[in-house]
């Protein structure tokens, strides 16, 4: 009885002293939990999956290195793969990580729809998933967060800017991002929503780009040789498609941004250019820079730490009259 009673003792003072020194070296956490935690990752400790969509515009190559240089300062492990815009390609890249035991995978989803199984394939596996600037339509217990923006925001903030731009009185023309991407959906939708309490705002013409500047050139050939003059404004959904329309506008001999007011998505470098040429009215920013954000919810999931299930950006919109002040201080 005695015996045992100091052997409890000791081994109680060891459990003490054990727990002390763990949390000493961990972020501060409940005294329970430490006890029986593994020690935290650091960011030098974590692998991480990132199935990037392609190289399709100004904003996704600028999403790339802010994930690619926040890799490097953290010092994390990145396995980065490139979709080239291909579900297929993006859903490969996702069996490789998870053969390849990843400690955590983001991903933007090209498309909304088709990623159960994968995602599933994932999960069973205990990988975390954390979903980047595109929303995949999945259960909610098939991913941990979703960090991006607020596409049906960016649709009103385009239909108000739009609706100030013409008076409320408009023939327009869509230029509409990849189809079935969250972007392009929020983008579509937010955008009539506005538009409805205006009667004279006419979307008469609406067809796919794919978010890329040849894209956008041959659809607004197609739209200049359809419609012509009868065009007052453009809506694309990114700055690159808008930049291949001014080209097919000037091509078809009208003036851009005058005849036809153009309202784009993103606030990359070159609608900043194009609004100090006076080619392009307005773009609503959408942050692509979300690599700091995206590693500091890796690491945290990894180590068992709550998250919200949605983490927003802050985005504003621009001006031509703001463009030539702005444009220096544009990290993308
Ligand atoms: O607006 C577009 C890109 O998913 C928010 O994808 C992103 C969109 C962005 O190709 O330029």
């Amino acid at each position: 009885m005695r015996i045992s009673k100091t052997f409890l003792a000791i081994a109680l003072l060891l459990l003490i002293a054990q727990g002390c020194t763990l949390q000493s070296s961990q972020a501060p956490g409940p005294q329970g939990a430490a006890l029986s935690a593994k020690p935290k990752k650091t960011y030098q400790d974590l692998v991480v999956g990132y199935a990037q969509i392609g190289a399709e515009s100004e904003w996704r190559t600028a999403n790339t290195t802010s994930i690619k240089q926040e890799a490097e300062r953290l010092g994390v492990e990145l396995k980065f793969m490139d979709a080239q815009q291909k579900q297929e390609n993006q859903i490969l890249a996702l069996r490789t990580f998870i053969a390849e035991k990843v400690d955590v995978i983001g991903i933007p989803a090209v498309v909304e729809t088709g990623w159960e199984e994968v995602f599933q394939e994932a999960k069973d596996a205990g990988i975390p998933i954390i979903l980047v600037d595109r929303f995949a339509d999945v259960p909610e217990d098939q991913y941990v967060t979703y960090l991006g923006s607020d596409f049906l925001e960016e649709g009103r903030k385009a239909a108000r800017v739009m609706v100030s731009l013409t008076n409320g009185n408009a023939n327009i023309v869509e230029l509409v991002g990849t189809i079935d991407s969250a972007p392009a959906n929020g983008r579509y939708k937010g955008f009539r929503e506005i538009l409805a309490d205006y009667p004279l705002m006419k979307i008469i013409d609406s067809e796919s780009g794919d978010f890329t500047r040849a894209r956008g050139l041959e659809v607004m050939r197609s739209m200049m040789q359809k419609h012509g003059n009868a065009i007052t404004a453009v809506y694309a959904h990114n700055d690159d498609m808008a930049l291949g329309a001014i080209q097919a506008i000037e091509e078809y001999g009208l003036t851009p941004g005058a005849d036809i007011k153009i309202v784009s998505v993103d606030a990359a470098k070159g609608a900043f250019e194009a609004m100090i040429a006076g080619k392009l009215n307005a773009t609503v920013e959408c942050n692509p820079l979300l690599g700091p954000q995206f590693f500091e919810l890796a690491l945290k999931v990894v180590n068992g730490e709550a998250v919200p299930k949605r983490v927003p950006s802050i985005e504003g919109i621009f001006f031509p009259n703001d463009a030539l002040r702005v444009l220096p201080t544009r990290k993308y």
